[in-house]
């Protein structure tokens, strides 16, 4: 059992031991059983096959198709070579509509590419891309819209379709939160041209390192693959330019694993959520993200936003849980129009990015996931309710 907090003389800011013996982290990894995990890698050294589409990773890429209701799994390394990927079978070139308010990884993987993230306004409700903001942002550059379904909740889909329409450009969706997640009863992962998913450790569901592209388009799925493995098309013939965006066997065996597992996380997730909601009923001047109830949710983000006092008391409400041993985190300060290579090639970009920029400075993420201890829910909220 933690300490309670009950009293101001409680915080380990004032000299009392941290409420927790151990770092409670955000992205605390998920591990399924580890029995199933260390019977498949025996396999794969029985096999000695390793990587380039072992038999783990059609697997693996079936099941998240049949479990998405998707046409194609193209799982990648990482999440973020997945994205270069997906923009570049896309043909995105000159100027990319995508929020400032995302992983930094969403912009990096068209600047990396040569291509201008052009950083449109979010909702302050939900935090996702603002459609009316994305117009303003559109010029005869532009080419695509990258939407994040950040936390998993999802991005304005259909009014970014049609704007997309409109203006005869590419759409594709950062769901690097939102594998497990619904929208209109849809899975995420069947919306724009392609969808990008990660299985990085700290996700609700991981590979270690990994990610996916999905889509229903049988030719970007063709062009995909081939750009996964350097455009080889069999031996000694390739057609394609490509790069090595490969999962290798051991990432979809903990997939294989984790898949199993994800009842389990995404009920713990659950259970951490309400109790923080019924935790932070009663504290004044801050507000939790919701979740619709009416679609699936991996409910992997715990959203904390400080309503009251500014950017100063987000920073005191963090330094007070750090020194609790609670490593909470500001997703996604300052936004990426705000981070140094962002902020060199559009040094006033903050003026069209109000609600970005308001958003960012309110955030607290809080950790969740199977290791949470029962108690911490309460505890954070009562650090944050005692602090003057
Ligand atoms: N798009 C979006 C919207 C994303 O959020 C991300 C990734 C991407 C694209 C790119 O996908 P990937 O290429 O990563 O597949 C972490 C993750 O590294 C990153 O994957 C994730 N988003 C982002 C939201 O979070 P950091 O810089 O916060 O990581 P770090 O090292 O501070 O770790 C977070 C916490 O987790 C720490 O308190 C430590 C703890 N942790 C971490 C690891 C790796 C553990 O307890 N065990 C572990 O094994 O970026």
């Amino acid at each position: 059992m933690s300490k309670r907090i009950v009293s101001v003389d409680d915080l380990a800011l004032h000299g009392a031991p941290a409420a927790f013996d151990e770092v409670l982290h955000v992205g605390r990894p998920n591990v399924g059983d580890r029995e199933k995990f260390l019977r498949l890698a025996g396999e794969m050294f029985d096999r000695r096959w390793l990587s380039n589409n072992g038999p783990l990773l059609q697997e693996f890429e079936q099941r998240i198709g049949d479990y998405l209701g998707v046409k194609h799994c193209i799982a990648m390394c990482n999440g973020t070579i997945a994205l270069e990927i997906a923009i570049r079978a896309l043909g995105l070139t000159g100027e990319v509509v995508v929020p400032s308010y995302t992983f930094v990884a969403t912009a990096h993987a068209l600047h990396w590419q040569g291509i201008t993230p052009v950083f449109a306004d979010i909702d302050p409700d939900t935090h996702n891309l603002d459609p009316d903001a994305v117009r303003r942002m559109i010029t005869s550059r532009t080419t695509g819209i990258i939407g994040v379904h950040l936390w998993g909740r999802p991005a304005p889909v259909a009014e970014l379709q049609s704007i997309a329409d409109e203006h005869g450009l590419q759409l594709m969706f950062d769901a690097a939160h939102a594998f497990g997640c619904s929208h209109g009863g849809r899975m995420i992962g069947n919306f724009g041209r392609a969808e990008v998913l990660s299985f990085h450790a700290t996700k609700f569901f991981n590979t270690f390192e990994g990610g996916a592209v999905v889509t229903n388009d049988d030719d970007l799925a063709d062009t995909m693959r081939l750009m996964r493995n350097f455009g080889f098309a069999g031996f000694d013939n390739v057609i394609h330019p490509g790069t090595n965006g490969k999962m290798v066997e051991v990432c979809a065996a903990m997939g294989l694993t984790n898949l199993d597992y994800m009842d389990t996380v995404i009920k713990a997730n659950q259970r951490n959520h309400l109790a923080y909601k019924a935790a932070f009923a009663e504290v004044a001047g801050v507000r939790l993200l919701e979740f619709d109830p009416k679609q699936s949710n991996n409910f992997q983000y715990v959203v904390l936003e400080v309503m009251e006092g500014g950017v100063e008391r987000r920073d005191a409400i963090l330094a007070a849980l750090h020194a609790e041993n609670v490593l909470a985190r500001k997703y996604f300060w300052p936004g990426c129009h705000r981070m140094k290579p962002y902020r060199d090639l559009f040094p006033n970009a903050g003026v069209l990015l109000e609600h970005t920029q308001a958003v960012s400075d309110r955030v607290i993420v809080l950790p969740s996931g199977t290791t949470l201890p029962d108690d911490a829910p309460d505890v954070i909220a009562g650090v944050i309710r005692h602090l003057h």
